[in-house]
């Protein structure tokens, strides 16, 4: 197939999940075109089979903000034009499923019948989705569109409860790539960030309020009272200073390292003991995911769709938003007894591996066909 592929090109979870489809696509065989306003942070710069067209904004006067919408459906209708694609797949609702309904009425009266498919990601949904000022677009883009699917079941749930929807939406959750994720043997780096053998607690994000980042360091302060301890925040975002202040009040400074952006994430928590994501609102948590690709056992919420992927009592523990007692109490359990660990540890490799992405790419390439065979038989 020849699938354009229009994502936010950032580190963010739906960049991400678009940019690893479309590379795993390509490794099949399929010809596979981004289109994006940078090149996505995953995207090295030649593959096979991987075409990568930037979207340039035009500067004018006039302009207060750059018209990114427009240009971006001008580049998917030259794009689908010029090298003759089957199938648009459009990553997070807001613009991308309008502009993508803008491209395929202009590519129609041009006598060319492009299929849209629209990844609802989460926030598109959850927060920023049904806010007055975007909801109508987004309900239509949904409705028009001609495949949706969701990352988890709640989130589709969440997705029918916000907006009268009257399309299908399938569930196709995030996938992770055992090739990239595994237990590296990192013994060294272990050495380096926990000498004395320190339990290793672990935390990735964007650092936005709907992570609770507080919580992860409430919780960690709760934990160094009982064992030694450290713990890694990778990744950086709008609550970074007060996340900083935090760790100063509380005096835990030396035993919290912020580590900034990483490309190479599967290299800590390769070495890391316990993964906390205390979210507000998390459609599916790839970042747990990849934590337990690595075999680290998580503690997480239980909010959106995180029940679905972490499952209480095995593969870590779920508790309601903000119970940093509950979080710290199941923290010690899994982390004071080896055994238990391991058994935690186990179950969450297992359960990783049903969402290999070797299991989960099929379900796109077949959602893909089913979507390309309707719009034919419609054309
Ligand atoms: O989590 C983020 O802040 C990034 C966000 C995004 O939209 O890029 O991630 C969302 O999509 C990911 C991939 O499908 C999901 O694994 C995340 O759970 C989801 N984030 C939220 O729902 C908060």
């Amino acid at each position: 197939m020849n699938i354009g592929i229009v994502c936010y090109p950032t580190f963010g979870g739906s960049g991400v999940v678009a940019t690893e489809l479309g590379i795993a696509l390509s490794k099949k065989g399929h010809q596979v075109h981004f289109m994006t306003y940078k090149r996505p942070a995953r995207l090295t710069p030649f593959m096979e089979n991987v075409y990568y067209h930037e979207v340039s904004t035009y500067e004018y006067p006039l302009f207060e903000y750059k018209p990114y919408e427009t240009a971006l459906a001008s580049k998917m209708v030259d794009i689908v034009l010029h090298e003759n694609l089957d199938i648009l797949h459009v990553h997070y609702a807001i613009p991308h499923a309008a502009v993508a309904y803008m491209a395929q009425q202009i590519l129609k009266s041009r006598g060319k019948y492009i299929p849209i498919v629209t990844t609802l990601h989460g926030t598109d949904i959850t927060l920023v989705g049904n806010d007055p000022a975007f909801s109508p677009v987004v309900e239509f883009s949904i409705n028009f569109s001609n495949g949706v699917t969701a990352v988890s079941n709640h989130l589709k749930e969440a997705t029918y409860e916000s907006f009268n929807i009257t399309n299908d939406i399938k569930v196709i959750y995030n996938f992770i790539d055992f090739e990239r994720f595994n237990k590296l043997d990192k013994n060294h780096f272990k050495m380096a960030i926990a000498p004395e053998g320190e339990k290793i607690l672990a935390h990735t994000s964007n650092f936005r309020k709907v992570k609770r980042v507080e919580d992860v360091i409430m919780t960690f302060a709760k934990v160094s009272e009982k064992m030694s301890a450290k713990l890694l925040l990778i990744g950086d975002g709008p609550e970074r200073n007060n996340l900083e202040q935090l760790c100063r009040k509380l005096g835990l400074c030396e035993h919290i390292r912020f580590l900034g952006k990483q490309s190479a994430v599967e290299e800590l928590l390769a070495v890391s003991d316990l993964f906390i994501i205390p979210s507000e609102n998390e459609s599916f948590g790839l970042a747990a995911l990849e934590a337990m690709a690595c075999g680290v056992p998580v503690i997480s919420s239980n909010a959106g769709g995180l029940p679905e992927l972490n499952l209480d009592g095995q593969t870590g523990y779920t508790l309601p938003v903000g119970d940093v007692d509950g979080m710290a109490k199941r923290s010690i359990e899994i982390l004071q007894d080896p055994e238990v660990h391991s058994k935690f540890s186990e179950a969450a490799y297992a359960h990783a591996k049903t969402f290999d992405i070797h299991n989960i790419l099929p379900k796109y390439e077949s959602f893909y066909q089913k979507v390309i065979e309707e719009m034919m038989a419609q054309a």
